[in-house]
């Protein structure tokens, strides 16, 4: 596919994984959500990937009305594009999770697809102590979890949201998960360009190396030909390295404390915006520019945030 001039750094805010004893930088407070994207945005992310949590424990949340309060402000404060999940929280239907979607009709959101083992119950042995009760349950029960992402579920989603016109990053933690994209594609389900978040080493997914890269995006070549634009997403301590590698190959980033809580190895990074800064000094040094949220509209084709609905 063509090689994009700009890239697109999206940061992931806070996500349904990390929980609050893990870092006292993630972010669950209406305020500090607020504050964190504002900053991660000014920092250079066009785009923010946003999940709600329990402003009172920090559990995660798809009640639209833990997102309103963050929205609304988000939008005052900053021209990012607003990135919605729809993934939510892992074990909740599909119905639930695309209630906030299809309440505030954002320029995106988030598609998952495939179903999956999706796990992070080995972190779950690296605390004593827990700063709220439902983190240790949660945490180590992530054994047991299956992230449902059925045919029919993908369909649900898709249709419902239809009439919002929103652009979708397509997760895809394996590779199967393309071919599951492009069997919804040729149904009509989705048009070009199509936005796909590469995902890398997740417990459940493939894995973090370079190779699995240039097979992903080879694949992806293969299926979508022009018609997709790319982004990646590191998890863990492989955030920095893969975002690196994929702004090289000519794709986007992804990182945000969603994804990493580390801004090196062994060291927590002290925000969002910490690890933006990081990402957009690689990028730049290495020769290349990051795009505006103007130039991410006009790259990923989107409706513009005078047609959201918060
Ligand atoms: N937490 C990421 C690995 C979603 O929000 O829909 C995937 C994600 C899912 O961002
Ligand atoms: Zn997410």
């Amino acid at each position: 596919m063509a090689k994009q001039k700009k890239t697109i750094i999206t940061c992931a805010v806070t996500g349904a994984i990390h929980t609050p004893t893990m870092s006292d930088a993630l972010p669950y407070t209406y305020d500090d959500i607020t504050a964190q994207a504002v900053e991660a945005a000014e920092a250079g992310a066009s785009i923010l990937h946003l999940h709600a949590r329990n402003p009172n424990d920090g559990s995660p949340s798809v009640n639209p009305e833990d997102f309103k309060p963050f929205l609304q402000r988000i939008k005052q404060a900053s021209d990012a594009v607003v990135n919605l999940s729809t993934g939510g929280s892992l074990t909740l239907s599909i119905q639930d999770r695309i209630k906030p979607a299809n309440t505030f009709s954002p320029e995106m959101c988030s598609m998952n697809m495939g179903s999956m083992n999706f796990s992070f119950h080995p972190l779950a042995g690296r605390y004593d102590e827990w700063k709220f009760d439902w983190e240790k349950e949660y945490v180590g029960s992530s054994d047991g979890n299956i992230f449902r992402n059925t045919f029919r579920d993908i369909r649900e989603a898709a249709e419902t949201l239809a009439p919002h016109d929103i652009k979708f990053e397509h997760e895809c933690y394996d590779v199967g998960h393309l071919y599951n994209l492009k069997f919804c594609m040729d149904s009509g389900l989705f048009k070009a360009p199509i936005f796909i978040q590469f995902i890398f080493g997740i417990l459940g997914g493939i894995g973090p190396e370079v190779d699995n890269l240039i097979f992903m995006k080879r694949t992806a070549d293969r299926l979508f030909g022009d018609d997709y634009r790319w982004s990646v997403l590191g998890a863990g301590g492989a955030q920095m390295s893969l975002a690196t590698t994929a702004s090289q190959l000519g794709g986007n980033v992804r990182v945000g404390l969603e994804d990493s809580l580390l801004i090196t190895r062994g060291t927590l990074a002290i925000s969002n915006a910490e690890q933006v800064k990081k990402i957009r000094r690689i990028i730049e040094d290495l020769g290349s520019d990051v795009a505006t949220p103007g130039e991410a509209r006009e790259i990923l084709a989107l409706k513009g945030r005078d047609k959201v609905c918060f």
